[in-house]
């Protein structure tokens, strides 16, 4: 019996009005709290690494404080490493003994988490690495170790099934760790045999979204550290750290951490894009989060209570931001986000619609409206100093859908 799969549009309804999640990495990396890559980057043997697993006992996990961080910031949806690189499962696995379930923690904490995302009406994503860095073969290639690297595809094809399975309905599967040294790109769908592996995952969960890191493009294209937008219906989202891209597990000494404007203006600009933006987490070793991230998601929180109607379900805008931002739109309203406040005028090109109101969002107050035939709207009687100073929206009902002045303006 074959699962009916709802059509691409259906699946990627919720995602759109969604549009900012939460990205967890959390695994025995916090420990050394050096990174997710520690493993590597260290050459840490298999073996040693592994005594890891002895010391993870997170006192403070509590999935329930996360997902309150999350909904505080106004996220919508949570996706966690269930299996990083290490090859280290916070899940219960019967095709591996290297888990949280076997070992010192004796917990599973991808169901902990599930159930307290399900507790705070939170959408669910797995992240699971297909690479496992402790397969022989992943380094040496199929050609000197074949029975290696068939074991490991195996294991992926099993645990994915098992997460697929024993979790309830899940509704992101976020592959990572696709790329294979000796291969080209085009390659890695044969090498993963994704095709039958996602074919499994849509008839266990025929609503869920994939992404596009199996080899295959699937339903998701995620660009890393940076917003690019996809083409016009492609769902699209921006994965970024709050610190060095290095760093998506827990790092003691991170220097370079994005000031809250830098982040807003990240979702905003994914928004514009019909994008989301998955903004990352490493909790440490105990399970919490350090208030450097805490004190950011509340601040960005604190700017969606205000601001997010111009960013949840946002569409394409056609107009200019000019030089003082960028423009997302919502049915029959159009929002200019001023990131570098002009004082008393602010101009804006190619408005071919009537603007009936113009409001700024951080104080209710109007903005004066004065619009050109070439499709300049100017909006005066504006404070001198910026109402927000991270992203000012201001909120323009249109006499309809936004609609760009059409021509070049050298032309008019
Ligand atoms: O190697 C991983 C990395 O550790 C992290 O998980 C990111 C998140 O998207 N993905 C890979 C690097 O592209």
């Amino acid at each position: 019996m074959t699962t009916k799969v709802p059509s691409y549009e259906e699946r990627i309804k919720w995602f759109h009005k969604a549009r900012f999640g939460m990205f967890i990495h959390w695994g025995l990396y916090a420990i050394p709290a050096r990174g997710e890559w520690v493993m590597l980057q260290e050459q840490i043997p298999a073996e040693e690494y592994a005594e890891l697993a002895k010391k993870f006992k997170p006192s403070k996990f509590d999935a329930d404080a996360w997902v309150a961080l999350a909904k505080e910031a106004g996220m919508k949806y949570m996706v966690l490493t269930t299996r990083h690189h290490d090859g280290f499962c916070l899940f219960d696995s019967q095709v591996s003994d290297f888990t949280s379930v076997k070992t010192a923690a004796k917990r599973d904490f991808v169901a902990e988490f599930v159930k307290a995302c399900r507790r705070g009406r939170m959408k669910i994503g797995f992240y699971y690495s297909l690479l496992d860095w402790r397969f022989r073969g992943y380094h040496v290639g199929k050609d000197k170790d074949p029975g290696s690297v068939e074991a490991m595809v195996q294991q992926a094809h099993a645990q994915v099934r098992e997460l697929m399975t024993n979790y309830g309905k899940i509704d992101i599967m976020w592959y990572d760790g696709g790329w294979v040294p000796e291969l080209p790109r085009e390659q890695i769908a044969d090498y993963w045999r994704s095709r039958e592996l996602n074919e499994m995952v849509r008839s266990l969960q025929p609503h869920i979204i994939i992404n596009n890191r199996s080899g295959l493009e699937e339903d998701l294209d995620t660009p890393e550290q940076h917003v690019t937008a996809s083409r016009p219906g492609r769902g699209w989202e921006s994965c970024m750290t709050i610190g060095d891209s290095c760093g998506w597990g827990y790092i003691r000494h991170n220097p370079n951490m994005k000031t809250v404007t830098q982040l807003i203006q990240h979702l905003v600009n994914a928004a514009a894009g019909e994008g989301n933006y998955l903004l990352n987490v490493g909790p440490k070793a105990d399970g919490t989060i350090q208030r450097e991230y805490v004190e950011r998601l509340r601040a960005i929180g604190k700017w969606m209570k205000v601001n997010g109607e111009s960013i949840y379900g946002s569409q394409r805008c056609p107009f200019g931001g000019g030089i003082i931002g960028t423009t997302t739109a919502r049915d029959n309203t159009a929002y200019l986000h001023v990131f570098r406040w002009p004082g008393e005028e602010a101009c804006i090109p190619r408005v071919g619609n009537k603007v009936k109101s113009a409001t700024i969002l951080a104080t209710g107050k109007r903005a004066k409206v004065h619009q050109l035939p070439n499709g300049r709207l100017f909006l005066r009687g504006l404070p001198t100093r910026p109402p927000d100073k991270h992203d000012t929206v201001i909120r323009l009902r249109l006499d309809g859908p936004p609609r760009a002045v059409p021509g070049d303006w050298m032309t008019k």
